[in-house]
């Protein structure tokens, strides 16, 4: 069993899809453990793409990440990192294949209605900026 983070970015709460890529993620056998809607503060924010600091996409990321709400959700299963990524699509959508999230809902990389970890490490570092012990139930 393997745990991941993934979150619905603010345009994809915007555009009612959070139902809608929870299904997606439950229907491939995926286990939600926890989820919640949220809005992020900067420092979070900045915590969650500190990878991407320097970048010359960083500050626009960040600006996005904060400017709505959220929905952070901790997914279980097995190799749930890499299926929750194939699930997700590719980073830019016009790369990404017809049945994935981003290549049915997405039209640009700067707005792409989900992040997902990139590896065990990454959920094992992102899952605490969001969820307490007590609040991943599943
Ligand atoms: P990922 O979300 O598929 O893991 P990363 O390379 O980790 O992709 O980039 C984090 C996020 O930064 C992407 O989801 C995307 O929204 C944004 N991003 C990545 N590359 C670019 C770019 O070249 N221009 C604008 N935004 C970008
Ligand atoms: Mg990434």
């Amino acid at each position: 069993m393997e745990r991941t983070f993934t979150m619905i970015k603010p345009d994809g709460v915007k555009k009612a899809l959070v139902g809608e890529i929870v299904k997606r993620y439950q229907d491939a056998g995926l286990q939600l453990v926890a989820l919640k809607l949220t809005r992020l503060s900067r420092d979070k924010a900045e915590e969650l793409y500190s990878v991407h600091q320097g970048k010359p996409f960083y500050m626009e990321l960040v600006d996005f990440i904060t400017s709505g709400p959220v929905a952070p959700m901790v997914i279980e299963g097995d190799n749930a990192v890499s299926r929750v990524r194939d699930i997700m699509g590719a980073t830019n959508p016009k790369d990404a294949d017809k049945g994935t999230i981003r290549g049915d809902f997405a039209e640009e990389v700067s707005e792409n209605i989900v992040h997902g970890a990139d590896s065990v490490e990454s959920a094992n570092r992102e899952i605490p900026i969001f969820f307490n012990d007590d609040e991943l139930v599943g």
